[in-house]
C-alpha cells in the first residue's frame, strides 16, 4: 500500500485559528480546486517525514507534524490518503507548485465544501477541520 499524506496546517491570527488551503494546478480534473497540501510518501518513508518533505518542496515551509485526523480516504486499491495536523516552525508558505494559497476559517471552509471548490477526496475532513477551527 502507498500513502498520500496531507497536512492540516493551522495558524493563529488575532485570536482565531485558520487553515491553509492550496489550489491545485494539475491534473485537469481537479485544477483550480482547493486541497490540504501534501503528496505521496516514498516506499518505506515515515509518513511525518514525507509530509515535512512535501511541504518544504511545495510551500517552502518547515512544519512540526502532529496527530492524525480521524478519516482516511481510499483513492485507489493501492493508494490510501490520510491527513496530519501541522504547525509552521519556519518560513512563509509560497505556492511553488500550486496555483494559489489561502487561509480559511470554519465558515469559509464549509462554504467552499458546499459550493464544490474543494478537491472531492478532501471533503471527508471538513467536519473535523471545522470543529477544530471553531474550538481553538
Ligand atoms: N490528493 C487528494 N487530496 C490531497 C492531496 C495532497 C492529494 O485527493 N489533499 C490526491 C491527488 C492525486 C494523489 O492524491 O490523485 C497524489 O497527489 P499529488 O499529485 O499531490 O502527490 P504527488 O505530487 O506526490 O504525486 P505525483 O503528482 O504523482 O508526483
Amino acid at each position: 500500500m502507498r500513502y498520500v499524506v496531507a497536512g492540516a496546517v493551522l495558524r493563529e491570527r488575532g485570536g482565531t485559528t485558520e487553515l491553509l488551503l492550496a489550489q491545485r494546478s494539475y491534473p485537469e480534473a481537479v485544477a483550480g480546486l482547493w486541497e490540504l497540501p501534501g503528496g505521496k510518501a516514498e516506499d518505506g518513508e515515515d509518513l511525518a517525514d514525507a509530509l515535512r518533505r512535501e511541504l518544504l518542496e511545495e510551500l517552502e515551509i518547515t512544519v512540526e507534524v502532529g496527530a492524525g485526523l480521524a478519516e482516511r480516504v481510499v483513492l485507489r486499491d493501492d493508494l490510501t490518503m490520510l491527513a496530519r495536523w501541522a504547525r509552521i516552525l519556519r518560513g512563509t508558505p509560497h505556492a511553488v507548485e500550486h496555483r494559489g494559497l489561502r487561509w480559511v476559517g470554519p465558515d469559509d471552509l464549509e462554504r467552499m465544501a458546499r459550493t464544490g471548490e474543494l478537491v472531492p477526496a478532501d471533503e471527508v475532513w471538513v467536519p473535523e477541520l471545522a470543529a477544530v477551527l471553531r474550538d481553538d
